[in-house]
């Protein structure tokens, strides 16, 4: 079971921001920007790359919950980023797929 199924479970403690009956949303434990929010699947979807046309729903929702963490966290006017990283290349480091969402301060581009 990956850490971010113990958040799901309430098994280990979590900052929550946002929730539905399908995504959470909680501050990351090492962020990267003043706003560092995961939005998380509740069920076991590893990564991106093994996402499927059946995922089309939740990778919809996922997204939305991305504008609707960014719009309580009063980062809609200033702006945010929306990250998904898939694989080693992308540094992914926790196999339950995540949408992350950094805001509150500029962000350079590209990325390293
Ligand atoms: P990624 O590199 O895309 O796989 O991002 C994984 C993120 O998960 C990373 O930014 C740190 C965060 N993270 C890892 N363990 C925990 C944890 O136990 N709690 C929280 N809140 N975040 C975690």
């Amino acid at each position: 079971m990956t850490i971010f199924e113990k958040i799901i479970r309430r098994e280990i403690p979590a900052d929550i921001v946002w929730e539905d009956e399908d995504v959470l949303a909680f501050r990351d434990v090492n962020p990267q920007a003043p706003v560092h929010v995961l939005i998380v699947p509740k069920r076991v979807v590893p990564r991106l790359a093994e996402t499927t046309e059946a995922d089309q729903a939740l990778l919809g929702k996922l997204l939305l919950a991305a504008r609707a963490v960014a719009e309580k966290l009063d980062l809609a006017t200033s702006g945010y980023r929306v990250v998904i990283n898939s694989g080693p290349d992308a540094g992914e480091t926790v196999p339950h797929l995540h949408v992350h969402v950094l805001g509150k301060r500029p962000l350079a581009w590209p990325p390293g």
